[in-house]
């Protein structure tokens, strides 16, 4: 009799093989947390905090998140993955839970009755209980410890969670109580193995260290989007009792499965029809190590022996190789790169599971750069989901459907989709993407609460979100070595910001001297990873340096700014129809000299050689870091508020700017051709790959 753990050693050397490589020294270890899936480093906090993270949630996974008995907080509501939330938030009707633990009926008090039927769905008599539709296992079948379930369902948290009553106690992933001396006793009591993780055992005695298991997707069987997976680098799994659902490559035969806690899968898939057969025997195993994945068009490989290194040709016979990519293609999956393999004297691989593939890689860029379109990126035209932001998932075949980015509406129904093509391009990119206009619309002032602006200069401060559309422009000094905050602007679209003219017309004035931070605290916002680069100045041609007259510029981002809560678009009048009303009352949002946002409300009189001036209310002062801001006012049949002019100087004492005004102050204002010259601009602007 083999003791269960040494069956575990072939798996161990594969998995040790792909955990410890490719792990980069990008983050600090003491304050951020290394995502396994891409090396993004995550905020430490962000760990377990039930709220996924990173691009795959690894950040939530019972395998770093699940504690010892001894760790549990009795404060807290520990999830079955481990994460902690605070206990009031445990059956408050709201999933807080990553795995939704928090929420589940046996915790939560319902009819056990109700639950039974459930759980029995179309399945009759002594078998009640239905995995899939038609599937059914007997009532004994649940929560055994084996699975019976093809899709492990008899085994799953939904069915098998239990409620710990004394409040410490260890739970499986999948919500089954477990005895605190099967804990760290070198025997996986948890289907899920989660009784044997390092960071539930770390400090036990004698305890041996083993590495969560994990079942890989074949090249053959890829996992549908049915499944819920994590990635580590570019190679896809489902940990220990964790459901998958397989499709064949070449077709859409479909079948579920589920990874033991020794890495293996619960059976064998369905072949899948139709596979080529490899006929040629320097490469299928015949005359030497299968390679059956090998491409001479794509891939070279390179002999590692005592005289160094030399390039070889298939079959492969008791050699150490290397594969290599031919010209700029991309080795997948990319952990694997330059890692020599072993092929023995008996034919066979010492490594398992090594499949390369070397490819084009479309670009993540290129499709979530575009101003109004959001993309949802699938593996294949029916596949499973796959993460738009991850370049080593954007291989050819890789179908993208777009959707309106929030703050936009669809006007039509049309589909909006591209795909990636075998040479690393999106086909029918550019075109949908010169078309975006016929797709989405601007929803400018959806959700501006103006009603809730009650600030004046000086006074508390006001939240970004009233005054959303507001960015500050920040110039190169290059006698402070800073960047320094010059000018106010206005969001028009998600990558065009409107300001006066005067602001970006000096010697100095190169788009890579300028940088546009986020709405909001302007203090707070020269953290670099929240400012953009600017890729183009644009000043109106009537511009006066000599008078300041037609102060209107526009700076056109390199890269668009995300749709936040508090990071909206202002309305020009054209965005909400033509009627505009000039003479009332109007309100300047900017920054105050703390950074905070503030506003300042004042009348206007009639507009005069392209200036609308605002007579400022009594108390209520604009300063030079005001240039730029948007006066805004009433416009279009629905009362909307939007940016009529653009501030530009003190007309009080004929200085363009660089003091304070309290009275009058003269600003650009929107006429129906500098709207023309903005939308022209716009349209010019339309950033699209080639
Ligand atoms: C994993 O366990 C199953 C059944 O318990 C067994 O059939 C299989 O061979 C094991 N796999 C490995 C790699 O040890
Ligand atoms: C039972 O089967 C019927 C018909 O196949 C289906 O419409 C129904 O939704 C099923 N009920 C449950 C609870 O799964
Ligand atoms: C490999 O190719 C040879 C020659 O065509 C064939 O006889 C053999 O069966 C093939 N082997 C496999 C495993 O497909
Ligand atoms: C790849 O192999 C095929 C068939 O063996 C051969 O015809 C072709 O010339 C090879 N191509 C390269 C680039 O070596
Ligand atoms: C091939 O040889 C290696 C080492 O000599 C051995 O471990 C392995 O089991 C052999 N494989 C087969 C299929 O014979
Ligand atoms: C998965 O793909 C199928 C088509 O193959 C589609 O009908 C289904 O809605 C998709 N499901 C999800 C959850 O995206
Ligand atoms: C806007 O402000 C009004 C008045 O303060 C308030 O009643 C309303 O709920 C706010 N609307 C939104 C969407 O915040
Ligand atoms: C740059 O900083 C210096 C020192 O604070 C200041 O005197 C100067 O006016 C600044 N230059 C510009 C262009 O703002
Ligand atoms: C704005 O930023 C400053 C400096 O970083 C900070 O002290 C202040 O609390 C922030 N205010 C708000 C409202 O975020
Ligand atoms: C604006 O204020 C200045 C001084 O504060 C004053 O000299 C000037 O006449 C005022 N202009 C108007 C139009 O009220
Ligand atoms: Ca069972
Ligand atoms: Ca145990």
């Amino acid at each position: 009799m083999s003791h269960p753990l040494l069956r575990f050693e072939g798996v161990l050397l594969a998995l040790m093989f792909i955990w410890f490589l490719g792990l980069s020294d990008g983050c600090d270890e003491d304050e951020e947390f290394e995502c396994p899936e891409d090396g993004r480093c995550i905020p430490i906090d962000g760990l377990c905090d039930a709220k996924p993270d990173c691009l795959y949630a690894s950040d939530e996974s019972f395998t770093v998140c699940k504690v010892h008995l001894s760790d549990m907080m009795a404060d807290k509501y520990h999830c079955a993955t481990g994460a902690a939330i605070p206990g009031r938030l445990a059956c408050n009707g709201i999933v807080d839970c990553s795995d939704g633990s928090d929420e589940l009926p046996q915790v939560c008090g319902s009819d056990p009755g109700k639950l039974e039927e459930r759980f029995r769905g179309n399945c009759t008599g002594q078998k009640d209980l239905e995995c899939l539709p038609g599937e059914c296992v007997p009532h004994s079948a649940k929560c055994d410890n084996v699975i019976d379930c093809s899709n492990g369902r008899d085994e799953s948290l939904e069915i098998c969670m239990q409620t710990c009553e004394e409040n410490k106690c260890f739970q499986c992933a999948n919500g089954v109580l477990l005895d605190s001396k099967d804990l760290c006793d070198n025997k996986m009591d948890c289907l899920d193995g989660s009784d044997e993780l390092s960071n539930v055992c770390g400090n036990a005695i004698n305890w041996k260290e083993v590495p969560p298991a994990a079942c890989h997707e074949t090249l053959e069987h890829r996992f549908s989007n049915r499944t819920v997976f994590q990635r580590r680098n570019a190679l896809r799994f489902v940990y220990a009792n964790q459901a998958a659902e397989v499709q064949c490559w070449n077709s859409d035969r479909k079948s579920w499965n589920v990874c033991m806690n020794n890495g293996s899968w619960h059976h064998d898939f369905p072949p899948c029809i139709g596979k080529p057969v490899n006929r040629n025997p320097d490469t299928n195993g015949t005359n030497g190590c299968p390679i059956n994945w090998y491409n001479n068009e794509t891939m070279i490989i390179i002999n590692w022996n005592d005289d160094g290194e030399s390039i070889a040709l298939p079959p492969i016979r008791n050699s150490r190789v290397t594969f290599r990519c031919l010209e700029d293609l991309t080795f997948l999956p990319y952990e694997f790169k330059d890692k020599p393999i072993t092929c023995q004297a008996n034919k066979t691989w010492i490594e398992m599971d090594f499949h390369p593939r070397c490819t084009n890689l479309c670009s993540p860029e290129q499709i979530s750069e575009m101003y109004s379109l959001t993309p949802r990126c699938y593996n294949g035209d029916n596949g499973s989901p796959i993460n738009c932001q991850d370049k080593y998932s954007l291989v050819p075949n890789t179908h993208v459907k777009f959707e309106c980015a929030s703050g936009f509406i669809h006007k039509t129904s049309d589909p909006m989709r591209v795909k990636c093509t075998e040479d690393g391009e999106w086909e029918g990119l550019r075109d949908l993407c010169e078309k975006q206009e016929r797709h989405c619309n601007y929803e400018c002032n959806h959700r501006l609460n103006y009603s809730e602006v009650t600030m004046s200069k000086g006074g508390d401060a006001t939240d970004s979100l009233q005054a959303s559309w507001l960015v500050p422009i920040y110039k190169w000094n290059s006698t402070t070595s800073r960047h320094e905050f010059v000018c106010t602007g206005n969001l028009i679209r998600l990558d065009i910001v409107l300001t006066a003219a005067h602001c970006l017309n000096d010697r100095n004035s190169r788009p890579e001297n300028f940088l546009v931070g986020p709405t909001g605290n302007r203090s707070a916002s020269m953290d670099p990873k929240y400012l953009h680069r600017v890729r183009n100045l644009e000043v109106y041609g009537a511009y006066s340096k000599i008078n300041h007259i037609y102060d209107v510029g526009i700076v056109v981002l390199e890269r668009r700014m995300d749709f936040k809560q508090d990071q909206r678009i202002v309305c020009l009048p054209y965005n909400v129809g033509s009627h505009l009303d000039l003479i009332g009352d109007a309100m300047v949002s900017s920054w105050n000299s703390d950074g905070y946002l503030a506003t300042v409300y004042g009348r206007l009189s009639e507009p005069r050689n392209g200036d609308l001036n605002v007579v400022l209310h009594d108390g209520y002062t604009l300063c030079k870091g005001d240039s730029g801001s948007g006066v805004i006012t009433t416009c279009g049949l629905d009362n909307h508020k939007c940016l009529v002019a653009v501030v530009s100087r003190n007309v009080g004492s004929g200085d363009h700017g660089t003091f304070c005004s309290n009275n009058v102050t003269a600003a650009t204002l929107i006429s129906p051709h500098l709207q023309d010259y903005i939308q022209q601009l716009i349209r010019n602007n339309i950033n699209c790959p080639e």
